[in-house]
């Protein structure tokens, strides 16, 4: 064969496997019919939003004065020669926070005493006029690099109430407080959260004037110059304030989330703190326009701040887990507070109280029932695998079972393969798509009929169903109401 004649031999070649290569895929992708998934329903969370639901829960450290002085609100003029822990441990909070399943931990910087953890450029209120490390100490620091350490996530509080400056309440405040800010979140980061605290104005020591100061909540603070601000110099940060932007207040300190807990909510109460919003902030709107998820912040002890007269006032590991199913379990992250005594350490009862807590954790979802479970669906999208019964209990969080955009009712039934004894359903929905189903009911199979366990309203990122040692070898889970065909990626019985 002329070397021509092979030259050509090879083009044609290359032209046959390039068709190949092109037409194969485009036949195949034909012929394979491609059902597309639900359309999202009203507002859906941002990334940063998801990362910060599945952390799940949290702790929170309120220290300063008040451990010395035995206060909850510091007045403001408290000498700094009162901070003075004899026996500071950060890695001693960060080990037991760790231990205890939580993720992160969200420091008091400055609670609205004014003092601040933190040598600071801007006042002399502060750790270096302490006699704490002889004035060299720095506990954000310390807390941030045992957060580091153990793996956890760092978070800021920073009261923007401040009982102790001369100026609170006029625009040079304002700008001490964005200082302040500057100067923390420049040196730390990740922050995973900044808090911002509802509790604004009233009388306090403010330089020595000793009165009582009202500010506007809702425009002092020129609350969007500040957040854009912190945005620029940590753009992953979660804002909580009573009403958002990023998350919202539970409504209450008890540990409880409404059963009823819509993530989306209408943000037109933002950053004023007004009364009687709590039940609103409790169980969040479904007509909402934004989402913005709960927060449950609580407290192990009856303070915020430890006070020794509390010591046998530890919250019990069962008090702690039924606050678990009434936070996460109802769909929001647990902010629990530990607040450290005046050694500077967690004390003995509160250490021990977490061990047992995620104890009780750990035994109650210890063995996945629905792993990997058969599963029967009323219905399934397009009759598409990518949207079949068994995506619930396949432990992957991107896949799940959804059914034809008009049908707004349909059930699950999950084998478990023999009679088991069943304490709780967990229930989460593909919130990328938004949240949706209104209604819901839990049934269980006795003697070959199906009984309702639990008749519920919301379910969301979470939902835990306790149903009590309940025998059975089947569960059903009965969309009754939904805003949207159903979504929901997973199933776990334990
Ligand atoms: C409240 C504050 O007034 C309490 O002292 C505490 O810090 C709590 C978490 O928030 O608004």
């Amino acid at each position: 064969m002329s070397q021509k004649i092979r030259f050509y031999a090879k083009l044609a070649k290359v032209w046959q496997l390039s068709l190949y290569l092109v037409f194969i895929p485009l036949v195949f992708t034909s012929c394979s019919k491609q059902v597309p998934p639900p359309e999202p329903c009203g507002p859906t969370p941002t990334e940063r939003q998801l990362a910060w639901h599945q952390m799940e829960q949290y702790a929170f450290i309120h220290f300063t004065t008040n451990t010395f002085t035995d206060l909850e609100w510091g007045y403001g003029d408290e000498s700094t020669s009162v901070f003075n822990p004899t026996a500071l441990d950060a890695n001693q909070w960060a080990k037991t926070i760790k231990e205890a399943g939580l993720k992160g931990i969200i420091l008091t910087c400055k609670h609205h005493d004014g003092f601040c953890l933190w040598p600071s450029e801007y006042t002399e209120h502060d750790i270096a006029n302490s006699p704490y490390k002889d004035g060299n100490g720095n506990v954000v620091e310390e807390v941030y690099e045992a957060c580091k350490k153990y793996d956890l996530k760092f978070g800021i509080y920073l009261s923007p109430w401040d009982r102790n400056h001369a100026k609170y309440g006029t625009p040079e405040y304002v700008e001490y407080y964005r200082n302040q800010l500057k100067e923390l979140f420049s040196k730390y980061g990740p922050v995973f959260e900044m808090w911002f605290d509802g509790a604004n104005g009233g009388d306090g020591y403010y330089g020595g004037a000793n009165e009582k100061r009202k500010i506007d909540g809702s425009t002092y603070y020129d609350w969007p110059t500040t957040l854009r601000m912190v945005r620029e110099m940590e753009p992953e940060v979660i804002f909580f304030s009573d009403a958002g932007p990023d998350i919202r207040w539970c409504g209450n300190e008890r540990g409880s989330m409404g059963e009823t807990n819509w993530n989306t909510i209408t943000p037109d109460t933002l950053y004023a703190g007004k009364s009687g919003i709590t039940k609103l902030l409790n169980r969040g709107s479904e007509d909402g326009t934004a989402w913005i998820p709960a927060e449950v912040d609580v407290s192990i002890r009856p303070g915020w701040f430890y006070h020794a007269d509390e010591d046998d006032q530890v919250r019990t590991p069962e008090n702690l887990f039924k606050i678990y199913l009434e936070s996460v379990g109802r769909g929001a992250n647990l902010l629990l507070n530990i607040p450290p005594d005046r050694r500077g350490l967690i004390h003995e009862n509160d250490v021990t109280s977490l061990k047992e807590w995620k104890q009780m954790i750990d035994d109650a979802f210890k063995t996945n029932l629905a792993l990997n479970a058969g599963v029967d669906a009323s219905s399934v999208r397009g009759k598409s695998k990518d949207y079949s019964g068994p995506n619930v209990t396949d432990a992957n969080p991107e896949t799940y079972w959804a059914t034809n955009d008009e049908e707004l009712t349909g059930h699950l039934v999950i084998n478990l393969e023999g009679a088991k004894s069943v304490n709780y359903v967990v229930l989460q929905e593909y919130i990328k798509l938004g949240q949706r189903v209104k209604t819901f009911d839990v049934e269980a199979l006795v003697d070959g009929n199906w009984e309702i366990v639990k008749t519920a309203t919301t379910i969301g990122y979470k939902r835990i169903i306790p149903v009590g040692g309940i025998q059975t070898d089947k569960i059903k889970i009965s969309i009754t109401e939904s805003k949207a065909c159903p979504v929901i990626s997973n199933v776990e019985v334990y």
